[in-house]
Formats: structure tokens, sequence, C-alpha cells
């Protein structure tokens, strides 16, 4: 198979804000009692910010303490705290072996997306001074089923004009490798998480990008 397309999640591949969304909602948990460890917060990621909420809120068998209003300002809370810790990203935080990847992927004229569940990745795609290296960045916002819906990954490949099966997606969450499968692509994953298991290709860190056979 000839690649023609490659669509990227951004938290966990591109850069590593994974840590940040982990800190951010344990700093909600505490608020709210809900302790949150590094195992549940597997499940959270490339899920959507309200999604995650209502996992966190279930997970601490808090589902119906809170009503809309108060659930909306839990999750400004989290956002707040997020954005002041992605505040200071830099383009040295683009993750090891992406930038060479991104230039054989140009050298070999493979159009490039982002499909990310986060309504900050324009934001943070311009702090890593990365935003006009892509062909297409999906808008969160418009987005309606969280990963692993394929939503996400469907209409990244609409927008590069591309076949699901001449593409691949990279993702580092469960729910991520699912949507790109759904989409009806190959999947690849970063990280050797058991939960990744059903990735068709798995790659340790994304060190190893640049060795994938395009
Ligand atoms: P925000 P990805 C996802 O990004 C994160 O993995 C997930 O943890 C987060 O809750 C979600 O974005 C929403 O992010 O609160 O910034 O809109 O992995 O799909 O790039
Ligand atoms: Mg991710």
């Amino acid at each position: 198979m000839k690649i023609k397309g490659v669509i990227f999640d951004l938290d966990g591949v591109i850069t590593d804000t994974a840590e940040y969304h982990y800190i951010a909602w344990k700093a909600l948990g505490e608020k709210i009692g809900i302790p949150i460890t590094r195992t549940f917060n597997e499940e959270l990621k490339g899920v959507s910010r309200k999604d995650s909420l209502e996992r966190i809120l279930a997970f601490g068998n808090k589902e119906d303490a809170f009503s809309d209003e108060e659930k909306e300002a839990l999750m400004a809370f989290k956002n707040e705290y997020y954005v002041k810790l992605i505040r200071d990203i830099t383009p040295r935080d683009v993750l090891p072996g992406v930038l060479p990847f991104l230039k054989k992927l140009n050298q070999a004229g493979v159009k490039k997306a982002i499909a990310s569940a986060s309504k900050n990745a324009t934001t943070i795609l311009s702090s890593l001074e990365l935003l006009n290296e892509f062909d297409y960045i999906v808008d969160a916002k418009e987005i309606r089923y969280s990963k692993p819906h394929p939503e996400v990954f469907l209409k990244a490949l609409k927008a590069i004009d591309l076949k699901a099966e001449d593409c691949i997606g990279i993702e580092d969450a469960a729910a991520g490798v699912t949507a790109i499968q759904e989409a009806g692509m190959k999947a690849v994953a970063i990280g050797l998480d058991e939960s990744l298991n059903h990735a068709d290709i798995r790659l340790q860190s994304t060190e190893e990008l640049p060795v994938l056979k395009l």
C-alpha cells in the first residue's frame, strides 16, 4: 500500500499535552472528592471534555451530584487550569521523531491532517509553530460524537479528499485507535499500553515514527 495521507491525533502524538490534561483533571478530582489515578486517566485519553467529566463522575459514583450548570462550571475550572499549564508550550515541546517524520511525508508528497478532540488544538499547534504544517485541522467544536466514534477522522479524510484505504491514522489512545479503524483506516498506536493491543501497528514512542514505511 502506498500511503497518500496521514491523519494525526494531537495530544500524546505531536506533543505531550496528555500529561497536562491528567494534571488538570486530577486537580478537579481533588476539588470534588474523586481521586483520579493514572490507570483511570488512560480511559480519558482522546475523549472530549464533556464525556471525560461524565466518566469521572461515574467513576466516583457522583453521576447525579451536579446540575448541568454546575457541570459547565467544573469543565470551565478544568479548562482554565489546563490552559494555564499549556501557556508555556514552545516548539521544543514537539515530541521526538515528529519533525523528521513530517519532513519525510512532505518529501513523499503525503497529505497531513490533525483529528484532535481538543478545542485547544489550534492554540497548541500555534505555540509549537506547526499551524501551517497541516493540510487540514479539524475544528473539535464541529464534532458531535467523541472518539471512539469515527466522526473526527471521517471529517479529516473528507477535507483532504482521500480514501480511507490510502491513509493511516496515528493515535496514543484506545478510543482513538478504534475511531481510526471505524473510519476504515489502518491505525498506528504510540505506546505499549495493553489498551492499544487492537492497533494495526504498534510503536513504542514517537521516536519510531520516521521508520514507518510509506
Ligand atoms: P479539550 P486528542 C483530546 O485530544 C485529549 O486526549 C483528551 O484528554 C481531552 O479531554 C480532549 O482532547 C478534549 O480536549 O478539553 O482541550 O477540548 O488526544 O484527541 O488530540
Ligand atoms: Mg491523544
